[in-house]
């Protein structure tokens, strides 16, 4: 049973428990990461228990905002008083591994390892677990599938509800710009580390406050962060300025390679995996590039195109409010919402290029 609680009832069911874990979701944005690094440091102010689960996909973007936080040495020590067997050592290890264990490209879970989970339901009867920008269970982190949350914080309408108590607000930008209210609540300060963590959050969620989701309350959340002591032209500069040779080296072959239709209204790219090998590319520099065709002025059909396991080709498509993209993509079996939608189709990159084309070409000529 889920219950909906106002966000001065969670901030007292944080002020009456202790021990925390708290989650971020698959697949970590800035947001996700934000939120839990700076609930994590709130609840430590007020003298609990309080650990960020060691998400396997953490990418090294993150690693600052994380650092001490981060759960697997206490997992390590919870293991020694649960069970003394040398398998069960190594299952903590598979389900709690250290994020600098694991290449940032890596999208598997870390292990299948049954005693895996059975380590985990031993973890999840001692903590009280919050989520931190999490929709659905399925977004939980891979090795933590199987714990209950007590608390999800959240700021998406489609928040399905997996959490035994709930606040979700989705007039807020960020999950991070919630906590800015929550922290008051909590009778925390907000120091700088914590405000860090929440610009973060804030400003990559909003695409450094370019976004439709933008309001006067997230410029205040932001405020707040800055007034704190935030290192705003830092992060700006990590996030939104700066990028890694390989990223732009990608740009550069995707700027020469691009194909363009319609009067330039669709524009077409493709990174076979051959070309993520031979720039050295990884999840952090590619996480955002399926809209890159849309940078470009006049587009307003971006498609970009991976392969994906078992050889097929895999979609991405980003349209203007002019285009459906979970249209698009339903007649090749996919899906998705109409400014971001994707499918994958057999044959690989050729197969999925005529695919897409062929689907492109029911909305406008090409
Ligand atoms: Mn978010």
């Amino acid at each position: 049973m889920s219950a909906s609680v106002t966000l001065r009832e969670a901030a007292e069911f944080l002020k009456a428990n202790d021990h925390y874990l708290i989650l971020s979701h698959r697949r970590p944005d800035g947001d996700t990461v934000g939120s839990c690094a700076a609930l994590c440091r709130a609840l430590r102010a007020l003298g609990k228990q309080a650990w960020v689960y060691p998400n396997p996909q953490f990418t090294p973007k993150y690693a600052p905002f994380l650092d001490g936080l981060l759960a697997h040495d206490l997992a390590a020590g919870s293991r020694q008083q649960a069970t003394d067997t040398p398998e069960a050592a190594h299952s903590v290890r598979h389900a709690v591994p250290r994020s600098d264990e694991s290449p940032v490209t890596s999208h598997q879970p870390p292990a299948d390892d049954p005693q895996a989970v059975d380590q985990f339901s031993i973890l999840n009867s001692q903590f009280t677990v919050i989520t931190c920008d999490i929709a659905t269970q399925d977004l939980f982190p891979f090795g933590a599938e199987d714990l209950t949350a007590d608390l999800a914080i959240d700021h998406h309408g489609t928040n399905d509800g997996f959490a035994a108590r709930i606040h979700t607000d989705e007039s807020k930008a960020a999950c991070g710009e919630l906590l800015t209210d929550l922290l008051p609540l909590l009778g925390v300060e907000l120091t700088k580390p914590i405000a860090d963590a929440l610009y973060v959050a804030v400003s990559t969620d909003t695409g450094c406050f370019r976004y439709a989701n933008v309001t006067a309350g997230t410029f205040r959340a932001a405020a707040l962060c800055a007034e704190a002591g935030a290192d705003v032209f830092g992060i700006n500069r990590v996030f939104f300025e700066t990028k890694r040779r390989p990223r732009l080296l990608l740009e550069a072959h995707l700027t020469e390679e691009m194909e363009f239709f319609a009067d330039g209204v669709v524009a077409v790219s493709a990174i076979p995996d051959s070309l993520i090998a031979e720039l050295g590319l990884t999840e952090d520099d590619i996480d955002d590039i399926a809209g890159y065709g849309r940078t470009v002025e006049g587009v307003e059909i971006a498609v970009m195109l991976r392969e994906v396991e078992g050889g097929k080709g895999k979609i991405s498509l980003r349209c203007s409010p002019a285009f459906d993209a979970a249209r698009i993509c339903a007649r090749l079996g996919g899906g998705g919402h109409p400014g971001a939608a994707g499918a994958s189709v057999p044959g690989g990159i050729p197969a999925a290029r005529e695919a897409i084309l062929k689907a492109i070409s029911q909305e406008i000529e090409l």
